[in-house]
C-alpha cells in the first residue's frame, strides 16, 4: 500500500487535480475509488465531497489544501512558486478556479449535462450557464496568452486545477464551441494535456 491515499472516484475533476500533483511531485499514491458522501469520505470531509487524502496520520480534504500538502510535505520539484509576488498570484488563480471558473464551466454546465435524467439535459439549465461560462473562457484566454501557463513559465497548482476543467469543457458542444474560439486557451489545454502528469491520470472515457 502506497503511504498516501488519494480518496475519489478518477471521473472527479478534483480528484483529477490531485493525481497530477503526486505524478508532478513524483510522490507514490494509491487512488482509493469511492463516491462523495460514502462513509470513507464523510469520515474526512463533513461537506461529503471529494478528493479527501490519507498520509500516516494526517487526514485532508478540498483539493487546493491537498495539492499544497503534496507539495510542502514531500521532496521534489516544487508544485507551486516560492517568492511572494507569485506564490501570491498561484493562489490568486486557484481562488478564481474554485469559487468561478469549477461553479461556471463544470457545476452549472458538465455536471447537469453528465448527470441528466434519462440522458436527457434541461435545455434551458444548459442555455442560462453559458454567459458564465464564456466569461470564464474570455479570463481565462487572456490569463493565460502570455507564458501558455496561469503564473510564470510553469505548470503550477492553478493550472493542475484549471486542466481537467477544459478536458471535461472539450466534450461537450457549446463549451467546446467556446474553447475553440479561445485560441490561447485551444493551446493551452492542447499543450498541457499531453503532459505526462496528466495523459496518465486521466479518467477512462465515458461509456457512449
Ligand atoms: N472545493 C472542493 C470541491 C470538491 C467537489 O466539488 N467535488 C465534487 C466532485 S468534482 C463532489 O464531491 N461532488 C459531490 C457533491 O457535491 O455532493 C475541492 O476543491 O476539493
Amino acid at each position: 500500500m502506497a503511504a498516501l491515499q488519494i480518496l475519489g472516484m478518477p471521473l472527479s475533476n478534483y480528484v483529477w487535480s490531485t493525481r497530477i500533483g503526486c505524478v508532478e511531485k513524483g510522490v507514490d499514491y494509491e487512488l482509493v475509488n469511492v463516491r462523495p458522501h460514502s462513509p470513507e469520505i464523510n469520515a474526512i470531509n463533513p461537506l461529503g465531497k471529494m478528493p479527501a487524502m490519507k498520509h500516516g496520520e494526517v487526514q485532508l480534504c478540498e483539493s487546493k489544501a491537498i495539492l499544497s500538502y503534496i507539495d510542502t510535505a514531500f521532496e521534489g520539484p516544487a508544485l507551486a512558486p516560492r517568492d511572494p509576488l507569485n506564490a501570491a498570484k498561484a493562489e490568486q488563480w486557484a481562488s478564481v478556479i474554485n469559487t468561478a471558473t469549477d461553479p461556471a464551466i463544470m457545476r452549472a454546465y458538465v455536471v447537469p449535462i453528465i448527470f441528466a435524467p434519462g440522458g436527457q439535459p434541461d435545455r434551458a439549465k444548459i442555455e442560462a450557464a453559458l454567459p458564465a461560462l464564456e466569461k470564464q473562457m474570455d479570463i481565462l484566454d487572456k490569463a493565460v496568452a502570455e507564458t501558455g501557463y496561469l503564473v510564470g513559465k510553469s505548470f503550477t497548482i492553478p493550472d493542475m486545477l484549471l486542466v481537467p476543467i477544459l478536458a471535461a469543457a472539450s466534450r461537450f458542444p457549446e463549451s467546446s464551441a467556446a474553447l475553440a474560439k479561445r485560441p490561447n486557451l485551444q493551446k493551452y489545454l492542447q499543450t498541457h494535456i499531453a503532459r505526462d502528469s496528466v495523459r496518465t491520470t486521466a479518467p477512462p472515457p465515458p461509456k457512449s
